[in-house]
């Protein structure tokens, strides 16, 4: 290093870092506000973090979702606020002398930002003008306030206009940031949501009948509320899709493309079912399973529409966002199976996360095989041809959901009275249907349950058991047996690739 370089003043560190940090805020905002106009997912800290998503290791993403459960995301955008706030400081204190390094640093950010929304799959060419808006704005700010601060240095050292500066920035970002939000939320799919009214069923799910659960007893109600029903997907922003601007389009190996709009399914019979959904990531005695009453059209009539032809294997659906899910073309097809496009859920037009305006469900099989929400694209094909998201990242290419009981009362760990104890969980095997289930208190018989009134064959089971326990440490474990004669199995397996098994067993203490 010259000595000529040395000898120049320096910034002190804190106007330097705070330089760093409001470049940050400054490109953030500008971002945020310009993708308000072209998308909220192109605004670049979500763009990052959606890419973010889809390059994550598997083992990492699994660890995430176990560790963190539905709360995977926020834990996400709070690590990368504390790393870009940390790259942020450093940008300004690498600048002290010269404003070149921090540049460079927050040119690379910038950079960054316009890769992660040129990849985006949901985002249009023209979505990179938020994160290019982002890098101008950062460069501009970083290298405007670092010339006030040094200035201020050399000449007459006044804190307090590069205060007053800083405040000003500051304020500016949070203003811009905010217009970018109600912008970007004014072209909402609530609002369209809100314009659907109410949708109709021409056949109705027959009513649930009141002992169908034993929620007294602990265990869920039957039907989940949408509020309540398990959320799993990849989109860190919730695609807005308005009813208004949606299309399905059928192509691939098909007699004739068709495409349609949403008034064209709305204006349809409309069938209601009580279906139970299952996330192939629950782990054994996990929470990601709901049931609802889905309403829509048959997905086999669509697709009828359109003339599946021979040899097709997969029906492969891509959503608004660009996530994509290969169902078998027979699961589809099978009239007794019941594939629903769904646009409605528990009496209302299904929820903007839930996927509205439409989504699949398909009885039996795990939703990341067959539960497209947002879905906008179905193209019938091969195994081979295409390869939906989750296969690349160790997931199994078919999911069919594997027979399962879950005790939710006692809960483990709980402290009973000794004597007589209510066992009380749920049991499913979608599509196949439950035939028994038994419980077991420490290694003992198997013993049988008493299970709710069935619903239907694709939706769980609820069951209880009375046991008499005495003072101590006990655990008790279920296991159901599905209508086809198949015994949930004991081995525990994780998981990858195709859905966990094993008997839940918990501890729990009478006295
Ligand atoms: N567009 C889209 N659809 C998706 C997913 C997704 O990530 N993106 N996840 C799938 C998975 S893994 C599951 S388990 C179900 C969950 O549906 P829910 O969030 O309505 O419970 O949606 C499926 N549909
Ligand atoms: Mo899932």
């Amino acid at each position: 290093m010259s000595t000529e370089l040395d000898t120049r003043p320096r910034l002190a560190a804190r106007p330097a870092a705070l330089i760093g940090v409001l470049a940050l805020l400054a490109a953030l905002a500008a971002g945020h506000l310009v993708a308000g106009f072209v998308g909220p997912n192109a605004s670049p800290y979500l763009a990052v973090g959606n890419s973010a998503i889809d390059v994550t290791p598997s083992w990492l993403k699994d660890f995430a979702v176990s560790t963190f459960g539905t709360h995977d995301k926020v834990v996400l955008l709070l690590g990368m606020a504390v790393v870009l706030l940390g790259l942020a400081v450093l940008a300004g204190l690498l600048s002290r002398r010269s404003h070149l390094p921090g540049l460079v640093l927050v040119a690379v950010f910038g950079a960054v930002g316009v890769l992660a929304a040129y990849d985006r799959p949901d985002l249009g060419q023209i979505a990179i003008v938020a994160p290019l808006a982002s890098l101008l704005v950062g460069v501009g700010v970083f290298t405007w306030l670092h010339r006030l601060a040094w200035s201020q240095t050399v000449s007459t050292p006044d804190r307090r206009r590069f205060l007053k500066t800083a405040v000003g920035v500051a304020a500016g970002a949070g203003v811009a940031g905010l217009a970018g939000q109600l912008i970007g939320s004014r072209k909402d799919a609530e609002g369209s949501r809100a314009a659907v009214g109410r949708l109709v069923p021409a056949r109705p799910a027959p009513a649930i009948p009141a002992d169908a659960d034993f929620a007294k007893l602990g265990t869920p109600p039957f039907l989940t509320s949408n509020r309540d029903f398990y959320r799993i997907d990849t989109a860190l922003v919730v695609p807005q899709v308005r009813a208004e601007d949606w299309r399905l389009r059928i192509h691939g190996m098909v007699e004739r493309e068709v495409t349609f709009g949403y008034a064209d399914i709305r204006d349809r019979p409309l069938v209601e079912r009580s279906i139970t959904l299952t996330c192939v990531s629950n782990e054994v005695g996990g929470p990601y399973i709901s049931t609802a009453n889905f309403l829509g059209v048959e997905l086999r009539d669509l697709l009828d529409e359109a003339g599946v032809k021979p040899g097709a294997e997969q029906l492969f659906s891509t959503s608004a966002d660009g996530w994509t899910c290969g169902t078998p073309v027979d699961a589809v097809l099978d009239p007794r199976r019941g594939a629903l496009l769904a646009i409605g859920m528990n009496g209302e037009p299904l929820p903007v996360e839930h996927g509205f305006p439409a989504r699949m469900v398909v009885p039996g099989l795990y939703g990341y095989v067959s539960a497209t929400k947002w879905v906008t694209d179905l193209e019938v094909t091969t195994w081979k041809a295409r390869r939906a998201y989750w296969l690349d990242r160790g997931w199994g290419e078919r999911g069919p959901i594997k027979t399962q009981s879950r005790i939710d009362a006692p809960k483990g760990f709980a402290n009973v009275p000794a004597g007589k104890l209510i066992v009380a969980g749920i049991a499913w095997a979608q599509h196949t249907g439950i035939e028994k289930v038994e419980v077991r208190l420490d290694n003992g018989p198997w013993q049988p349950a008493t299970l709710s009134t069935v619903v239907n064959d694709d939706t769980w089971r609820m069951w209880q058991a009375e046991l008499q326990v005495s003072p101590g440490g006990h655990q008790v474990s279920a296991r159901a047996t599905d209508k086809s004669g198949y015994p949930q199995t004991g081995e525990r397996v994780g998981t990858v690739p195709d859905g966990a098994t094993g008997w839940h067993t918990i501890r729990f203490d009478a006295k």
